[in-house]
């Protein structure tokens, strides 16, 4: 039976894979780890929880032995908006937060995920359709750890055979754990402001296209890359994957169909714009698709419907989004 890590446990995407592995391996074989105390009581009781900070080797170390840990889903991160306000905390967690876990993982000869993103590329990255293999010079610090993570954990596989994967994610939108620091948070916000007041005040431009995703189809590609057959993967770290495309305009439209009366106004934030405009406009994620059959399962209408059902019962139900979503699955 594989036992499981996963780092940044309480964050957004931590706190749905956390949940989706112990319905797909046991409770108990699950071991979630974070800097914080989970609010969620099912994420804290469900199965093993422990405090941890990737900045503290020692400790990594003792976590994993205890548990027999086999496989890290590494996400304790810090996003690209809070990067470029306190830089040095950014490569600090990113960097040397990661490079702790790979000399663990190569300890105990784990095999780790590691989340990259879009914010990998850069202002001379080609825009459309940008390809899997292309120029990657990204101009946040973000950016840098996410290309440096990338490469440094194709070093440990080279070098010493670790079997690390990962993906570059888009936007990631969810109706239990918001986001954090992002510069694509906008895509969850209208949602909540859309519910709560009806209009929404964004902080990018109207025609700011950007690749995004939802968050079960973000949780499948972490455990369908991580089973997938090794010898299939010629790429490992990190693949374009991508759902869908839009601009805050065209999520605007789409919302309206379903509350008519929603408004939406644009007051641009130049540091997040400038962020967003150095990212692609749309990724080529051909090669996840062949390597290991990275599918999504929904659109722009799909999401959206299903994000307004969700995140409208969790509201008018009083509860956190995080409590309610857990308790409808
Ligand atoms: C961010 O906006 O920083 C993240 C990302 C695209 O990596 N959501």
């Amino acid at each position: 039976m594989k036992k499981m890590l996963v780092t940044g446990a309480v964050g957004q995407i931590g706190s749905e894979l956390t949940s989706a592995l112990r319905q797909r391996h046991g409770d108990e074989n699950v071991v979630a780890t974070d800097i914080r105390m989970p609010t969620d009581v099912e994420l804290r009781d469900s199965g093993p929880f422990e405090f941890l900070d990737v900045l503290d080797p020692h400790h990594i170390t003792r976590v994993m032995q205890m548990h027999e840990i086999d496989t890290v889903y590494h996400l304790a991160a810090v996003l690209s908006a809070t990067g470029e306000s306190r830089p040095n905390i950014a490569w600090q967690i990113n960097m040397n937060g990661l490079y702790n876990m790979l000399e663990a993982a190569r300890q105990y000869k784990c095999a780790l995920f590691f989340p990259s993103s879009i914010g990998a590329f850069g202002p001379s990255t080609p825009k459309d359709n940008t390809p899997q293999d292309t120029i990657m010079r990204p101009d946040t610090i973000y950016g840098v750890t996410k290309v440096a993570g990338e490469l440094i954990c194709n070093y440990y596989h080279k070098r010493f055979g670790l079997d690390a994967r990962g993906v570059r994610f888009p936007g990631l939108i969810s109706y239990v754990t918001e986001p954090g620091g992002g510069t694509t948070d906008y895509a969850v916000e209208i949602f909540h402001e859309a519910i709560k007041h009806g209009s929404y005040s964004c902080y990018l431009r109207d025609d700011c296209s950007l690749d995004m995703m939802y968050m079960p189809d973000a949780i499948h590609a972490m455990i369908n890359l991580m089973e997938a057959d090794a010898s299939k993967l010629i790429h490992r770290n990190s693949f374009n994957i991508t759902a869908m495309n839009f601009t805050p305009a065209i999520l605007a439209e789409e919302i309206k169909k379903h509350i008519p009366e929603f408004t939406i106004e644009y007051n641009v934030d130049p540091v997040r714009q400038e962020i967003a405009d150095s990212w692609p406009n749309y990724m080529d994620d051909s090669a996840a698709r062949a390597e290991w059959g990275w599918k999504p399962k929904y659109d722009l209408a799909a999401m959206t419907t299903d994000m307004l059902e969700k995140l409208t019962v969790a509201i008018e139900g009083g509860e956190t989004s995080t409590a309610k979503s857990r308790k409808d699955r």
